[in-house]
């Protein structure tokens, strides 16, 4: 893999840009690999990517049934931010924040990583205690957040209203090192590190069934025939409770559309990330200028990728009495993702009743931020065939023991 400088650039644009090579390959499958990873989404190339660098295991392929990037990855608003409420959660969401902070000069690949400080306002009384109870528990947790007051939000946020009729702004949850990343890079960084490390990305494949002998995985079946494996990560977000089905058991998640849309570009007018959980709505400026927006989760499980004019009508009516000036403008494009949630909330990064089998999902509307540590925690999970300290809360088991890791306040917005 030839590295990516400004020496590079200036070699390349000698001969107009036509020189570059490939990011990655697009190898045919062999017919047995040490490590199979289901689904090439920000999550399954994270913990391909840290199966090849921290623990040598580099015969990997990672099995894709559309285009890498193409799931949640590619679809979600990027966020990210380790303000969460319990110690597993912000053990591994500040891990994954610590790595996104050196993810460009790790994957030389620029992720675009902005971390330009993120806000969740205080709305209701209920919400104040919320969030005075989060910063007290990050502070236990060694995660730097502050309560702050309404007049330091605007001076944050100049285009804000805080004298609302129904939600008057009563505080915020800050964490300045939380931000945004360019969703696509991350995949893309990702990937390009993998195959430059001689793992295999088979896209346009599809997994239809998980084959196992004496109660262990020995391998795929998939639209281009079977593929052999010792060890198989599952890391399909929405699409989990099926390939559970396949390797025959049941998994505790629900699949629903998460939506989001984005405006016309406008001039830079907002440098900070903003939630607004009781209103259920949130907003960021994109680098290209468009107004990043996004509301709750559909109120019925499904599979679609698509949004709906209802929820933009309800999204924007919500945040329109915090943000007036949104009235005033055209809203270019909307989409939706499946989501995949557990009863608490937060993800599972498991061993399976299956023998060598591992899952890694759950991380509902709220993953991209997880993206790294999460990688970093299910290769060390897959390397050992135990989980590493970032992980051991995240069993699957733990729905049936009642060790609920429950986020429904912290997770955000869009619970
Ligand atoms: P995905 O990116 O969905 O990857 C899973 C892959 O598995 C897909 O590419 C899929 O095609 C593939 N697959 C499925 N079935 C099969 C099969 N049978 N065979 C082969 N491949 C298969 N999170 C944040 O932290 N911050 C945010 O601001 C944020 N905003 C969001 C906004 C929206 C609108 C949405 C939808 C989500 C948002 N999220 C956010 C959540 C975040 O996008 C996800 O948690 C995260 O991207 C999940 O990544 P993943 O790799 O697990 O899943
Ligand atoms: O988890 O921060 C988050 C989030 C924001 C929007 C959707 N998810």
């Amino acid at each position: 893999m030839k590295r990516y400088s400004v020496f590079a650039i200036a070699k390349q644009a000698m001969n107009y840009h036509l020189g570059w090579e490939r990011a990655w390959a697009a190898p045919e499958p062999k017919k047995h690999y040490d490590v199979i990873v289901v689904g090439a989404g920000g999550h399954g190339l994270a913990t391909a990517y840290y199966l090849g660098k921290n623990h040598g295991i580099k015969n990997v392929a990672i099995i894709e049934k559309g285009w890498l990037g193409g799931g949640n990855t590619g679809r979600n608003t990027t966020i990210i931010r380790s303000n969460y409420l319990q110690d597993p959660s912000s053990a591994i969401y500040d891990k994954a924040l610590q790595l996104y902070e050196n993810l460009s000069q790790d994957l030389n690949y620029n992720v675009m990583f902005s971390p330009r400080g993120l806000l969740m306002l205080a709305q209701t009384h209920h919400e104040v205690r919320g969030y005075l109870r989060t910063v007290h528990a990050n502070m236990l947790q060694g995660v730097q957040t502050e309560y702050i007051s309404p007049a330091k939000v605007k001076e944050l946020v100049p285009i804000i209203n805080n004298d609302g009729p129904r939600y008057p702004i009563l505080g915020a949850l800050y964490q300045p090192r939380g931000g945004t990343g360019r969703h696509d890079a991350v995949a893309w960084g990702y990937a390009r590190a993998c195959s430059a490390m001689g793992m295999d990305i088979i896209q346009q494949t599809e997994v239809t069934a998980v084959r196992s002998e004496g109660g262990v995985v020995k391998g795929v079946e998939t639209s281009k025939g079977f593929i052999g494996c010792n060890k198989l990560g599952v890391v399909v977000a929405g699409h989990s409770g099926q390939l559970a089905e396949m390797a025959g058991f049941r998994l505790p998640i629900e699949a629903v559309a998460l939506q989001a849309l984005v405006s016309e570009p406008i001039k830079p007018c907002m440098d900070v990330v903003v939630m607004a959980n009781t209103v259920h709505g949130y907003m960021s400026q994109s680098d290209k200028g468009e107004m990043v927006i996004g509301g709750g989760t559909d109120g019925f499980n499904n599979f679609t990728q698509r949004g709906s004019f209802h929820h933009i009508e309800e999204t924007l009516r919500a945040l329109v009495e915090t943000f007036p000036m949104i009235s005033r403008l055209k809203m270019l494009r909307q989409w939706g993702g499946i989501v995949d949630m557990t009863g608490d909330r937060s993800p599972i990064i498991s061993k399976t009743p299956l023998g060598n089998c591992f899952f890694n999902c759950g991380w509902g509307t709220g993953g991209f931020k997880a993206i790294p540590g999460s990688g970093w925690a299910m290769a060390e999970l897959m390397a050992k065939g135990e989980p590493g300290p970032l992980a051991e809360e995240f069993s699957m088991w733990r729905f049936k023991e009642g060790k609920f890791i429950d986020e429904s306040v912290a997770a955000g917005v869009a619970h």
